[in-house]
Formats: C-alpha cells, structure tokens, sequence
C-alpha cells in the first residue's frame, strides 16, 4: 500500500500521515485535477484502485468502483460521475483535431513513485462513453467495467507517435506480458540515475502539484487516430500499473475531438442510396447541416509565461466579477501546475458566457501581499462561441509584460 521509500520517510519526519502520494493525469486537466482545485479533494494523486495485481500483467485487474476515471477513497470522490456542483465532467476542457499528436502530461509525487507503465486511452463506443457524462447517473460496475475494456482497445500507443522513446521496462523480462513498447515506461526502479517515473521527462521536484512531497511531470505525446469518430464530448482516459505496488491509478479527463472520420454509428452514408419516392415531393438531398451554435459557457484557459520565485502567486485580475472587477483580493490565482524551470508557465481556467468582453492584467503577488501589475495597456479578450467556430475550450497564451 506504501511504498517503501514512504515508509521510509513516515519513520524519518513522524508526523506525515498515513498516505503516501502517487499520481494523476495533469495534461489535459482530469476531472481529479479540477476535483483538486476546487477543493473538494485533498489529495489528488490518491485516485488508487487497490489491491490489485498490476504487474506483471498488466491488463489483468478489474476496475470495480474506479471505473476508468478513477475513485479516491480518501475523499469519498467517484470521478465516474460528472459533478455539477464542483464543475467537472459537464464542459469538455480541450478539443483536439483527430490525426493529431498531442501533449499530455501526468504528475507523480515524490514520495510515491512506483515505477511501472502507463498508458493513454480512448474509446470509441459513444454509447458507453456517455454513461460517464450524465451528472445524474453513476455507472454500475459492470458499466465501469465494459467501458474500461472499451478504453483498453483503444490504448495510444507509444510507438504511434514519430520520436516517441518507446522502451521496453527494465523491470520486465522477456518472457513477462509487460514486455511490450506500445505502452509507456518509466525508467528503470533501481536506475543509477533519474530512476522510475521521475525519469521520464527530467523535471525537477515541485514541477507539478501534488499534496504529499512534491511531483515531477512525466511528459508523453500521443496521436489521436485520424479516423477516431468526432465527438463533441468524449473522454481521455490515463492508467498507469504501479511496478512497485499493486496499485493502479486511473483519472480521465473530458476531451472534444473534430474532424475525425464518421465512424461506425453514423447513418449518413445510407441518405445517398436510392430511396423510393413514392411521393412527388422532393427528397430531401444531404445538406450540410451546419446546427447552430448553441454553448452555454466557453471553458477559457489563460496561461501566463511568467518567471517566479518561491512564495510568489500570478493572478487574473479584470473587469468582470470572475476575474475580480478589478479588486486584487478576490482576483483568482492561476496554477502552478504545469510550471517547470524550461517551461515556467501558469494557467486558470474559467467558464464564460460566449459574447462575453473584458480587460484584464496579470498580477504577481509576493508572499507579503505586494502584488506587482503588468504594464499597461491593459489586456481585452471577447469570448468567442456565438459564431461558427462553437469551440467550447479555448486557450489564451500570453507572456509577462
Ligand atoms: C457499445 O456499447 C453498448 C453498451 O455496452 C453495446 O450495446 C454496443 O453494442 C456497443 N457498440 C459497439 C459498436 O460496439
Ligand atoms: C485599465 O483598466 C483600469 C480599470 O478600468 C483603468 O483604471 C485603467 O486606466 C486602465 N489602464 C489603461 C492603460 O487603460
Ligand atoms: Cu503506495
């Protein structure tokens, strides 16, 4: 249940309590990481569906209550289920272009990295994607389970993606079902250097947020299939088996992909056949149906490359009540999530009206409460989604001026 080197580290400090920190899908933000930020769950990277047999075979466990979005027990959280109340799973947070090579990124704390491999999924049944979208209705296990075996048909596989390192573990064998390269490995567990997960991408400590010893990215690219069904709500699902534990981690996060293939649900082919026209009337040819753009609310992301040192906070301070109305107090901090020392960049997402236009700053407020303004001008933005485009996630990048 721990691991070793958490044992190691309870006996050390004593007063650290009994968990030890392990990890979740950061990149695009899971519906654990939104969980996190609204505060309704402490402890994030402890999504862990245990016990389990998680090596060496590693497609071997049934998911039971976690589903393919993971269920943390110290909270009492089934992220199976969208939350109205704490704002995941009903807005989707990125849309991708099917075909696409993306990044996304995990967070594995300090204290709790247990090596092993790990994988990106999709599923293309809708039907059973859609049981996890409905805020009213949890999915049974067995739904939890046909779904998890829809995601694990669906695993992107490393060697997808042109320059991907796709090795096989060091702590597999050859004659172990962990011995493939489709899936993503950490590095070895007893490495000399930058062992198990932390080795992936060689981030530094408190690269990512955890809430136990601090986390280190682990970065990955993966292609979403060309011919994947456009789905405006689709879910990406991450697994990662534990070598160390027999735990397995699971989160997902809520994804849009467009321009991808119809599929094998879609019945439009079937319009070009001959249909008997037993009336005069014209049948109606396939027209595009361009179906108006109806949002409620635009997920806007602002990432903000900005240099910080320990103790600062950059903020989003602006014209509308989201972002404060201009009053530094109740401005909403950006996280420090994604920062890292090559990419020092923060981020806040917030779900707007479409129409909506506003100026705003960024702030950078010390650990004293001084807080430091950009210079002017100020910044406007107008939320899209009142037009053609109908993007329900959006992404705003802006430097520190
Ligand atoms: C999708 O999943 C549903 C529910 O399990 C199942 O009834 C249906 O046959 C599946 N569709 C496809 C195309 O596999
Ligand atoms: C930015 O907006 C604030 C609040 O409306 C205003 O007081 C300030 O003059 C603006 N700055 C510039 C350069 O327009
Ligand atoms: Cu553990």
């Amino acid at each position: 249940m721990k691991s070793m080197s958490g044992t190691i580290a309870l006996l050390v400090a004593g007063v650290v309590p009994l968990v030890a920190g392990h990890g979740y899908l950061t990149i695009p933000s899971s519906r654990t990481r939104l969980g996190y930020e609204a505060g309704v769950d402490t402890c994030p990277e402890c999504t862990i569906l245990e016990p389990v047999a998680s090596w060496p075979d590693l497609d071997s466990a049934a998911v039971s209550r976690s589903g393919i979005c993971g269920y943390n027990a110290r909270v009492s959280v089934d992220y199976n289920q969208p939350s109205s109340t704490y704002g995941w799973g009903e807005d989707t947070v990125a849309s991708y272009n099917a075909g696409d090579t993306i990044d996304v990124q995990w967070c594995v704390d300090h204290n709790g990295d247990h090596g092993g491999m790990f994988t990106y999924r999709l599923c293309s049944n809708q039907t059973l994607v859609d049981l996890f979208l409905d805020p009213t209705y949890l999915p049974s296990d067995d739904e939890k389970q046909a779904a998890e075996d829809c995601f694990e048909a669906g695993v992107l596989a490393c060697t997808d993606v042109d320059g991907n390192e796709c090795d096989y573990s060091a702590d597999c064998t050859e004659d172990e079902p962990c011995w493939r390269n489709d899936w993503f490995t950490c590095n070895g567990f007893e490495a000399a250097t930058n062992p198990k997960c932390q080795g992936v991408d060689n981030a530094a400590l408190g690269s990512c947020l955890t809430t136990i010893a601090g986390g280190y990215t682990v970065s990955k690219q993966v292609k979403i299939p060309a011919d994947f069904a456009s789905s405006g709500h689709t879910l990406l699902s991450w697994k990662w088996n534990s070598f160390q534990t027999g735990q397995i981690y699971l989160s997902c996060a809520d994804i849009a992909i467009v321009g991808g293939g119809d599929g094998g649900g879609s019945t439009s082919t079937s319009t070009s056949t001959a249909v008997p026209t037993t009336t005069s009337t014209a049948v109606p040819t396939t027209t595009s149906t361009t179906t108006p753009c109806s949002l409620s609310s635009v997920a806007v992301t602002f990432t903000e490359q900005v240099t910080t040192t320990y103790g600062q906070t950059i903020k989003l301070v602006g014209s509308i009540s989201e972002l404060g109305n201009w009053d530094v107090d109740s401005a909403p901090a950006l996280s420090a999530a994604q920062y890292t020392t090559a990419n020092p960049v923060w981020t806040y997402t917030v779900n707007l009206a479409p129409g909506t236009t506003f100026e705003y700053k960024f702030i950078n407020v010390a650990s004293s409460g001084t807080a430091s303004w950009e210079s002017d001008p100020n910044r406007s933005y107008t939320v899209a989604g009142t037009d053609s485009s109908c993007e329900s996630a959006v992404i705003v990048g802006s430097t520190w001026r």
